[in-house]
């Protein structure tokens, strides 16, 4: 049997240089999160950027190479001057707004085609020279778009998948891309093309009619020897240790002072800083309710977690300070010497904390403008055994299209969601309990391991052997 091989623009670790020595350490962000426990009965071999490397010095590298090789990873170095203008310039600071509607943030001139172009083809190299006959590849997101079709020139006869962890927007949007023909047929290059909802596959497809006038027979289409198959594959989490927390003492003692006298209702936010996640908007619902409904004021409070993100890209840094001067006006106009209704933490936290935070929630608030699925959503309904809290989720998320029991909002309609938060708070318990179940069965059901083995099934399905044509 041969290995799965994964290719994504981050390694599952990343390397850090700190004060004494470099650590080898797991990267952040859901992608990295739903793959580290992969299982696959040949093996699996992980391609992708370890992270900056630049400081780390020779001395060192000895060791944080064998580290990486014991881990099953292959490290494909960037240069500074391709972090810059691959990483966050064009895959960063072009497709990933893009992606997401995000219009706004988008430079005037689009730079860093030529990076693109070189990392993808560095990946490819990378890849040809671990595959062996037998192995299927598994590519990842949009850092890659290129990559499917690099890899099917060299190596015809391999199983390519790729799968997208964003959304894939309106054609409208694609059709505004500078090289939207090459990214494009990047990723036709691909057997299988998975997405986390339908809707994304539509668009997809229309994309490809629009920019290549491809012709579709319903998910399939034939190219040059090969079938190609659109899919959709919602990603999910590993539920068990979101389960495990309900019995886990350090997890109970953090719930226990986070609720204190259970006199204050808690809600929670939980997000990478990016400005896809609704944060500004969550804030200003948030004070709309207080301002609306004032029965609330020093009796809910919220707790906003934002883990630092993207840092060299300007648009985050810029993001950075609106939300800082959005709590402090919020906190300043309505705070008293004895509460304070918004606490914001620009930081990761621990798991044991995270869970915490996720069981003390009265409401948990995943409000995105745009997402592709959103698994901040699914861990907290997977924490949930106690069958209670509520979750208030953006109809924007790809995760909207599951869990249809939460309480969707138009995360732009700022004081409409205001009004769905009174509503969640005021939710009555046997609502709360009917609501919870329902979404965690749906979590329960398709996990993450189910998510990877359907793809995985559906690359090596017998279907797609057209090639002999
Ligand atoms: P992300 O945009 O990174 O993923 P998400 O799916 O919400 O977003 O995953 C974030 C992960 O980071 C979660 O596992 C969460 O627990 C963790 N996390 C977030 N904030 C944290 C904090 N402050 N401290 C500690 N941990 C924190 C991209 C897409 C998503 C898609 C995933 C997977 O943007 O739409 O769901 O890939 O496909």
């Amino acid at each position: 049997m041969g290995r799965l091989i994964l290719v994504a623009n981050r390694l599952p670790v990343t390397v850090t240089r700190g004060p004494e020595m470099t650590h080898v350490s797991p990267s952040p962000g859901g992608l990295a999160a739903a793959l580290r426990g992969l299982r696959y009965p040949g093996g699996t071999v992980w391609i992708g950027w370890p992270g900056p490397v630049q400081g780390v010095p020779a001395s060192e590298w000895l060791h944080v190479e064998t580290r990486l090789r014991e881990l099953g990873t292959v490290p494909v170095m960037l240069t500074a001057r391709e972090v810059t203008r691959f990483y966050e310039g064009f895959a960063n600071g072009i497709l990933w707004p893009l992606f997401h509607y995000v219009t706004g943030v988008l430079p005037l001139r689009v730079e860093g085609w030529e990076e693109y172009q070189a990392v993808n083809a560095r990946f490819a190299e990378a890849v040809v020279s671990q595959y062996r006959a037998g192995d299927v590849i598994w590519v990842h997101d949009y850092h890659l778009l290129l990559l499917p079709s690099m890899l099917r020139a060299r190596l015809p006869d391999a199983r390519i998948g790729f799968f997208l962890h964003i959304p894939f927007p309106t054609s409208e949007l694609i059709a505004t891309l500078p090289h939207r023909e090459e990214l494009m047929r990047g990723m036709m290059g691909a057997d299988v093309v998975g997405f986390h909802t339908m809707q994304y596959a539509r668009h997809f497809r229309s994309a490809t009619e629009r920019v290549l006038g491809e012709i579709w027979h319903g998910d399939t289409l034939e190219r040059a020897g090969h079938r190609l198959r659109v899919g959709v594959f919602p990603i999910s989490i590993d539920v068990e240790p979101f389960e495990a927390a309900a019995t886990d003492p350090q997890v109970e003692q953090e719930t226990a002072l986070l609720r204190g006298d259970g006199a204050e209702r808690l809600l929670v936010g939980i997000d990478r800083l990016d400005y896809t996640k609704g944060i500004p908007r969550r804030l200003l619902a948030f004070e709309s309710l207080l301002r609306r409904h004032a029965e609330w004021r020093g009796r809910v409070r919220l707790i906003q977690v934002a883990v630092p993100s993207r840092t060299g890209v300007t648009a985050y840094s810029k993001f950075r300070h609106e939300i800082d001067a959005l709590v402090g006006r919020i906190n300043g106009d309505f705070a008293t010497p004895h509460w304070t209704p918004v606490r914001y933490l620009h930081q990761s936290v621990p798991m044991y904390q995270l869970l915490a935070l996720y069981r003390a929630a009265d409401v948990m608030l995943v409000t995105p403008v745009r997402d592709g699925m959103n698994l901040v959503a699914k861990e907290f309904v997977a924490t949930r055994s106690d069958d209670d809290g509520v979750l208030v989720l953006s109809e924007f998320a790809g995760a909207a299209a599951e869990l249809t029991a939460a309480v969707l909002v138009n995360p732009y309609d700022v004081d409409g969601t205001g009004e769905r938060l009174h509503g969640a708070l005021t939710m009555p318990r046997e609502e709360r309990r009917t609501r919870m179940k329902s979404l965690r069965a749906v979590v329960r059901e398709y996990d993450v391991h189910r998510w990877t083995h359907d793809f995985v099934d559906t690359l090596l399905s017998p279907a797609l052997e057209a090639r002999e044509t």
